[in-house]
């Protein structure tokens, strides 16, 4: 039985299936994404018959559009995958048999991770997957996607995904898988503590930076502050949207190397529905899109363009 994980390559959410996977099936190859490179790869992956090497493919923390989910419902591939994803803006996709997407459990808001970790529970009989070190490490996951401010362990997820910004994605696997392995409770080491600690303050530093670096716009309709930034994606969000709560509906940040990410606060704007504007989606607070084709090329001509004009 060969298994083909596919995953959002940006957080720990997308991250943890791929340890999860690990403790579980012997044999597997992982892709990680971004979101919206999945189309794509899927669209690739059918006519190639990249799938055929497997004999079962799960996704987690990403959706495809329903081109694409018709496609594969009209293929061999509706029988061996499953997707398992927690995003307003793939909700749609709970009409097809092979997808589950699951935003909230007994009122508690759920993470890619939470949904495939709750049919791994349920489907497999595996002691590693059932220790306390590992549980724990999928709830700091969980709060930490969904950012839910008001656990006591939010700090904690917090410094997950620190841990995930400052090992990288392939350091972060291993030593997880390891970790997990070896250890009954979940808990930072003292490198990492120290790590942790340096790490929170030049965040905040950052996003002080930032402060004075918001671009107002009105875009269909909404207040945006929009910012340049490629680090703590969801910290500099959240911390501006609250900073100029009165000012703005939402926070557009650019991160021209990787896509643009969109935040509000509570009561007030729905991004799941601006992202879509840019040809994304998400959830109603936090979601992203892809950037603008031709935008890198546009900025370097404008920046040479600059020069003629001296
Ligand atoms: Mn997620």
């Amino acid at each position: 039985m060969k298994l083909l994980l596919i995953s959002h390559i940006a957080d720990c959410d997308g991250i943890m299936p791929v340890i999860l996977t690990d403790f579980v099936f012997p044999d597997y190859d992982y892709q990680l994404l971004e979101a919206g490179e999945v189309d794509n790869y899927m669209k690739e992956s059918l006519k190639q018959h990249t799938f055929d090497d497997y004999d079962q493919i799960i996704i987690t923390d990403l959706s495809f559009s329903k081109e694409v989910a018709d496609q594969i419902n009209n293929s061999s591939l509706k029988d061996k995958l499953i997707l398992f994803d927690h995003h307003e803006g793939a909700l749609y996709l709970n009409t097809y048999p092979f997808a589950h997407v699951t935003i909230t459990k007994d009122n508690i808001m759920q993470s890619g991770t939470t949904n495939y970790y709750d049919y791994l529970l349920t489907n497999y009989d595996n002691d590693l997957i059932r220790k306390k070190s590992v549980k724990d490490m999928v709830e700091l996951v969980r709060i930490n996607d969904t950012w839910d401010e008001d656990s006591p362990l939010f700090d904690a997820s917090r410094n997950l995904g620190s841990i995930l910004c400052n090992y990288g994605n392939d350091k972060f696997i291993d030593k997880y898988k390891n970790f997990l392995r070896e250890s009954d409770t979940f808990y930072f080491n003292d490198t990492e503590e120290t790590l942790l600690e340096i790490d929170n303050r030049r965040r905040q530093e950052y996003i002080d930076n930032l402060k004075d670096k918001v671009i107002f716009k009105e875009i269909a309709g909404n207040r945006v502050g929009i910012v340049f930034a490629e680090q703590y994606r969801s910290d500099v969000g959240h911390a501006l949207a609250s900073y100029y709560k009165d000012q703005v509906d939402l926070i557009m940040i650019i991160n021209l190397n990787r896509s643009l990410s969109f935040r509000s606060l509570e009561d007030k704007a729905d991004v799941n529905t601006f992202a879509s504007l840019f040809g994304g989606h998400g959830h109603i607070r936090a979601s992203g899109a892809p950037i603008p084709d031709g935008l890198k090329d546009n900025i370097v001509d404008y920046v040479i363009d600059s020069i003629n004009k001296e």
